[in-house]
């Protein structure tokens, strides 16, 4: 198969373009986030597991990040899950180095209370809250406006998919491509660059680039219900029925709540001062008193 630009020899089949044209269409797509977001001359905090999405994202961002004004930095996070996580921290840091880029560490060993129990069976919950809750307290600490994730299209989908099956239509209000700082609430606002690009576009792009990346998944990411959600094809009659009706839900306009701000659902928790959805301390200091 030929590029449909150049005729070189083509090496993504969905849309027949060679390596450099594909190099091309990607960093397109992040320029097309960046300018329908206006980010720019901005601090963002990009958080970087070792995976192929959150390496790609600190890669594109780098080479974007003078022509945008972006100050940008790093975040990893070391669970110290069990023949995982070494990996995940070895490419953050190999990431830090190609990049130039500040690369500020998180050791789970220094929060043993709050560290999730890999031991037991379902660990993402507590996992998954850890991971947003430490982004932002080091965003806001070390003083960026925003915190970045690699989330992609298909990440995006399904959750919102998801949250629609749930009839969570709050959440998914919330779930924007970017969400303006809250200095009041200590919380950063929240950007995902790769808001346009596939799992199998990100993929690509580290192997043409020669990004260094952990292909393997957590060993618990069968037991994460979002991501196990993402490979399901068939839908009960429960899901079908809610999706309609969170669908009718959004199609009722909501004039008096600006969306991202809805059902008050956002406050300081009166412990740490960072914002949380809980009724009275957050989930993370209810972790650190062992109320949880
Ligand atoms: S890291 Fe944590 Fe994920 Fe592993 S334990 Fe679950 S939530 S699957 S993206
Ligand atoms: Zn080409
Ligand atoms: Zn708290």
């Amino acid at each position: 198969m030929r590029c449909k630009l150049c005729r070189q020899k083509a090496v993504y089949a969905p849309l027949r373009f060679c390596k450099e044209h594909f190099l091309a269409y990607y960093e397109k797509k992040v320029r097309r986030y960046l300018e329908s977001t206006h980010t720019r001359n901005t601090s963002i905090l990009i958080g970087v597991s070792g995976g192929k999405d959150s390496s790609a994202l600190a890669e594109v961002l780098a080479g974007l990040a003078e022509e945008y004004g972006l100050k940008l930095g790093l975040l990893c996070i070391d669970l110290r899950i069990p023949d995982y996580s070494d990996k995940g921290t070895a490419v953050a840091r190999t990431i830090a180095k190609r990049t130039g880029l500040k690369l500020h560490i998180v050791d789970m060993r220094d929060w043993p209370r709050a560290t999730p129990d890999f031991a037991n069976k379902k660990p993402c919950g507590p996992c998954g809250t850890l991971k947003r809750y430490l982004l932002n307290k080091v965003a806001v600490e070390e003083g960026y406006a925003f915190v970045a994730t690699g989330h992609n299209l298909d990440d995006e989908f399904s959750s919102a998919l998801h949250n629609l099956f749930q009839r969570n239509v709050g959440q998914l209000r919330r779930s924007q491509k970017k969400l303006p700082p809250r200095p009041e609430l200590k919380l950063a606002g929240r950007v995902k660059p790769l808001y346009y690009l596939t799992e199998k576009e990100n993929r690509l792009f580290c192997l043409l680039r020669g990004i260094p990346h952990d292909a393997d998944e957590c060993p618990y990411s069968m037991d994460n219900p979002q991501l196990s959600f993402k490979k399901r094809a068939v839908f009960g009659r429960d899901e079908k029925r809610n999706l309609l009706k969170s669908i009718e839900q959004l199609q009722r306009p909501a004039p008096d709540i600006p969306v991202g701000e809805e059902a008050g659902s956002l406050h300081a928790c009166p412990s740490c001062g960072y914002a949380t959805t809980s009724k009275d301390a957050c989930v993370f200091c209810k972790l650190m008193t062992g109320e949880r």
